[in-house]
Parts: structure tokens; C-alpha cells; sequence
């Protein structure tokens, strides 16, 4: 059923399309009750309406701060009309109830966004108006409650129906607290925005309390206790941040896809934020490879890489991943795409590692593994997927696609062979494996390999001459050598991946020099064509794939 408006109160700053609602409810016998301006509005419109004032018995006081916040308007929006006892109690004390509301507020955020004065602004801060929306929104059992123009039409249209449903009114009411709601918003965050000076204007350059809770209050989830911190989420308070005299904490953004935030740890001491930057790293390097593939981080960046071949062990690709650079795998990450099997576990011990991460782990190497009791041991669960990558910046966060290596010119089969006559079946495979793997080592990011293994690499240099020549000197120095010999020689006939276009032709030409014997790299460069003919020199195959791999 519908209640019918006998009385309604308006209230509005912006009076777009009030005459036309009013006149609608006066042709329905509502008696309109209006505050100062919207009543000189009607009233030039040859509309009847009564006074506020008149209803109250006071003035408008304090320059309009004081309009309608008084018990006989409150009390007839506050009544629920359903009550005998508030009936009685309004008849007590001559007070009418309020069926309709029509109010819009003070143009508090427009002030702020025009420019206005400290003053001006506050004297913008709606008090009454709010007051009666939520009076009334409270009260939709009796009372409707209309805070858009929009909505005009509607209530008009309602008058001749004979009012609003319960229905309506309670969707009315639900637009007005969420308009209320805004509205606090938009002045809570201006007045924090003035918070010192307001400070300095009161308190002079003593501090106030305000100034001593703010120093007190949680500037960060840093600041919060763990119980306040796990309900936002961050579930781990860490030893330290990257250093120890930072404070650190871990969340899990979303507990259906633990990642390795949310890994399942079955062995060794707590996770430490460095850990996981590097736990990150090293997923991120091997299941970039469908084959099974053995990756080992250092610092964010695979000092080691390597898949295993046909009917291979994963272990096989965990030796030459290990080989890729033995110094610096000590004390590093590894992870791998394949369960963990016993052989590798057996490779693993006796080296120093922080942790390790697979999808699953053999009884047997699990059991191995445990007894290095400083081993972290990480099961991760799901399929590796990854929407988006985000990164904060001073001030603001950056969100993008995660970069996937499924992207067009990933595929040997899209590369545009540039130099050379075309590489045999096995050069192809380990150009594919480089192309692969170089995307996981930081920019400016040289990689070179043979049979499946990274064997030099270049990696977070600011020139990609130095990567070439960093990637060179550590394929020759730093693999395993025969007794006797000097160095491992290990760049020659080695095949070269570049993360981006080379610019010029001399970190091309290193790579050459040293006996790099296939180069793939996205191309693009004004100077790619001295590239090419720095190949075709040396007698190199050059790929280019149109697509680069930047990680930063
Ligand atoms: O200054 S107020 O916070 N104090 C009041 O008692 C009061 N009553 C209504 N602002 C008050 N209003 C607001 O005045 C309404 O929200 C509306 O925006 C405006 C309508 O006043 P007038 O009809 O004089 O233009």
C-alpha cells in the first residue's frame, strides 16, 4: 500500500526543478514547509508554502546555521507514525509529522574544487540538511526521502498515485545515507588535508594534542599490531625487511591463489623478505619453461638456468643449472617446475641454499631435504598464473599485464632469420631455451647458453655492452674446468639471447668475438642492419623476434 503525502518539507540549495515539484504537490493537497531561500523561490513561482520559521517559532539563526534543527521539524521526521505512542507524543507537543523530504546539501566538495577559502569552506559544511536526510531515511516506515532532482519526476508522479510503497521508501532511503555517507567523505578528507593548519592557526608553533595522536597514530601497516594487521591481510610479520633495521610484513592477496606468498613451507627456518623477493625471481625463471627446468636465484636474478632433456631426470637440469655459475649458487634460491626426485635432492644437500620450491616433492627427497635443517622447503600449489604485476612508487602504483612468454614473436617458429643460413634442430632448441630464459634476468639482460643450460649471463647492466661483456667473462671464468686449463672457454659456440634490440653493433660484436655462434634478439634498432652485417661477418646466425623482454 501506499502512504499518502500530506505534508513535506523542502530544503534545497540547488533548486533546479523544485517549483515544478512543488506546484505537482500542491495540486495533490500536500502542504509544503520550506526553509529561507527555497521558500522565496516558490513563493516567486505564486506558490503557497509555510515558513519554516513559522513551523519552529524561531528565526533562522547564527547566519543560517541554525535553520531547521529543531524539535518540531526532527520530531515529525523522527515519528514513526505506526506508534500510537509517538502520535500521542507529537499531538502533546503540537507537532505535525513530515510524510516527504525533499532536501539537497551545501556544495561542500564543489566550494573545495572552486577554490573557496578556508572559510567559505567551512561554511559549507551542510548540518541540517544531512540531519534530516538521515532523520528521515531512518524513518522510511514513514517518511520518503528525496535527494536527487533526478528523482523529481518520480516523487511527483508518487503524490498523484497516492504516495510511495514501503519499498520505495526504503530504497530512498538507502540512496540518502549512501549521499550522506559521500558527503562526510569528501569534508573528512579535505579537513585532514588541513589538519597543520589548523594547527598552526590555534595552537601557534606549540603542538597540540591533534598533533600528539597524529605522531601517535599508525602511519603505516607497519605501525599496526598483528591483529590489525592480519585483518587487512598481512598474515606474517617477517624477522626484518631487506635489511634488519627494517620492519617487514607479508600479505596473501588472495588465499584461493597462494603463490608463493601462501606456500605451503614443510621444512626449515621462517621465510625472510629477501627470500621471498628471491623465491619470486627463481618461480618466475623456471616455469617460464614447459620443459622441466631448474632455475637458481641470487639478488633477484638467475645465476643459474638450465631444462633437462628427453627422458632426463629433473636432477639433470638441477646439475646444470648449478654449473651455469657454482660460486654464486651458494647461499641461493632454487626452484624448479617438476616434482622434486631423489637424485636432485641427493645434488641439493650438500650445498648451501636457502630455499627451495617445487610443485611437489618425492617422499624420499622430501625426507633428505628435511634433514638440512635450515632449508626452506616451499610446495607451491596451483597452476602458475598471474594476472597482473604491480610495483609501488613514491606516491602511487603501477599495475600492468604480467609480462607472459607466450607473446607473438616467442615462437621460433614466428623469428625472422636475419643472418646466417638457419640454424640446425639443436641450436634452434637451445636459442628457444636462451629466448626463454633471458626474460627472467634483470635488464640490461645478455644470456648465453649450450645443451639446455644457461652458461653466461649478463645481467642488470645500464648499457647492454657491458651485459654482453659481463655475460662473456662469466661463461669463461666461472663454469667448471679441466685441471690444467686456464679458463672454460665457455662463450665459444655458445648461442646469445639480448632481452631488447642491441642499439649498436658492439655488444653484438663482443658476443661474436668470444664465439657466440647464434644470437637471437627482438631487433627494431635503427643499427640493426650493422648488426646484421657484424653476423654475417662472423659467420653467425642472427633471429630477430620482434618482441622484447624488458624486467626491471
Ligand atoms: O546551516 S545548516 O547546516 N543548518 C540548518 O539548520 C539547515 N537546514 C537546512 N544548513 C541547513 N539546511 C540546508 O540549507 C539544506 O541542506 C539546504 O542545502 C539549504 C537550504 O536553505 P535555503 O532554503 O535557505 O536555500
Amino acid at each position: 500500500p501506499r502512504r499518502p503525502i500530506r505534508r513535506a518539507l523542502i530544503s534545497v540549495f540547488d533548486k533546479t526543478g523544485i517549483v515544478d515539484l512543488a506546484r505537482t504537490l500542491l495540486e495533490h493537497d500536500v502542504e509544503i514547509v520550506s526553509t529561507g531561500s527555497t521558500g522565496a523561490t516558490l513563493r516567486e513561482a505564486g506558490l503557497a508554502v509555510t515558513d519554516v520559521e513559522a513551523v519552529t517559532g524561531f528565526p533562522e539563526m547564527l547566519d543560517g546555521r541554525v535553520k531547521t534543527l529543531h524539535p518540531r521539524v526532527h520530531g515529525g521526521l523522527l515519528a514513526d507514525q505506526r506508534l500510537p505512542s509517538h502520535r500521542a507524543q507529537l499531538a502533546e507537543h503540537d507537532i505535525a509529522p513530515f510524510d516527504l523530504v525533499v532536501v539537497n546539501l551545501y556544495p561542500f566538495s564543489e566550494t573545495v574544487a572552486a577554490g573557496g577559502t578556508f572559510d567559505e569552506i567551512i561554511e559549507k559544511i551542510d548540518i541540517g540538511g544531512p540531519s534530516m536526510v538521515r532523520g528521515a531515511a531512518k524513518n522510511f516506515a514513514s517518511v520518503a526521502v528525496v535527494v536527487d532532482p533526478e528523482v523529481y519526476a518520480t516523487a511527483g508522479e508518487a503524490a498523484a498515485a497516492g504516495g510511495f510503497t514501503l519499498a520505495e521508501r526504503q530504497e530512498l532511503a538507502t540512496i540518502a545515507f549512501t549521499r550522506t555517507a559521500e558527503y562526510d567523505d569528501a569534508i573528512s578528507d579535505w579537513m585532514l588535508d588541513q589538519l597543520p593548519e589548523v594547527d598552526a592557526e590555534d595552537e601557534g608553533d606549540t603542538p597540540s594534542e591533534d598533533q600528539d595522536a597524529a605522531a601517535d597514530a599508525p602511519q603505516s601497516i607497519l605501525d599496526l599490531s598483528d591483529e590489525d594487521a592480519a585483518q587487512l591481510g598481512f598474515t606474517a610479520t617477517l624477522r626484518y625487511g631487506e635489511n634488519p633495521h627494517q620492519r617487514a610484513r607479508l600479505a596473501v592477496t588472495d588465499p584461493e591463489e597462494p603463490g608463493i606468498a601462501g606456500a605451503e613451507q614443510l621444512g626449515g627456518k621462517a621465510m625472510s623478505y629477501n627470500n621471498y623477493v628471491d623465491a619470486d625471481a627463481a618461480v618466475r625463471a623456471a616455469f617460464d619453461h614447459e620443459r622441466p627446468s631448474v632455475a637458481v636465484v641470487k639478488h633477484n636474478n638467475p645465476c643459474g638456468i638450465a631444462v633437462a632433456g628427453e627422458g632426463e631426470d629433473i636432477a639433470a637440469a638441477h646439475l646444470r643449472a648449478h654449473g651455469t655459475d657454482p660460486l654464486s649458487a651458494y647461499g641461493g634460491v632454487i626452484a624448479t617446475n617438476r616434482p622434486v626426485t631423489l637424485t636432485m635432492a641427493q645434488q641439493v644437500k650438500p650445498i648451501f641454499t636457502e630455499v627451495i620450491l617445487a610443485p611437489a616433492y618425492e617422499d624420499a627427497a622430501l625426507e633428505l631435504l628435511r634433514t638440512k635443517k635450515n632449508l626452506r622447503i616451499l610446495r607451491l600449489q596451483g597452476e602458475y598464473s598471474r594476472e597482473v604485476e604491480m610495483r609501488e612508487i613514491w606516491g602511487g602504483m603501477l599495475v600492468q599485464d604480467t609480462d607472459s612468454i607466450d607473446a607473438e614473436g616467442d615462437d621460433p617458429a614466428s623469428w625472422t632469420l636475419a643472418a646466417g643460413d638457419g640454424a640446425d634442430e639443436a641450436t634452434l632448441a637451445d636459442l628457444a631455451f636462451a629466448w626463454r630464459s633471458v626474460r627472467a634476468v634483470k635488464s640490461n639482460a645478455i644470456l648465453l647458453a649450450t645443451g639446455g643450460a644457461a652458461v653466461g649471463l649478463g645481467m642488470g647492466q645500464v648499457n647492454r655492452l657491458d651485459s654482453c661483456r659481463l655475460a662473456v667473462s662469466r661463461a669463461n671464468t666461472l663454469g667448471e674446468h679441466a685441471e690444467g686449463e686456464t679458463a672454460p672457454e665457455r662463450a665459444r659456440g655458445a648461442v646469445a639471447a639480448s632481452d631488447a634490440f642491441f642499439p649498436f653493433a658492439d655488444g653484438a660484436q663482443i658476443l661474436l668475438d668470444a664465439g657466440v655462434r647464434a644470437i637471437v634478439q627482438p631487433g627494431g634498432s635503427i643499427r640493426d642492419e650493422e648488426v646484421i652485417e657484424a653476423c654475417r661477418a662472423a659467420g653467425a646466425t642472427l633471429y630477430l623476434t620482434g618482441t622484447r623482454h624488458f624486467a626491471h
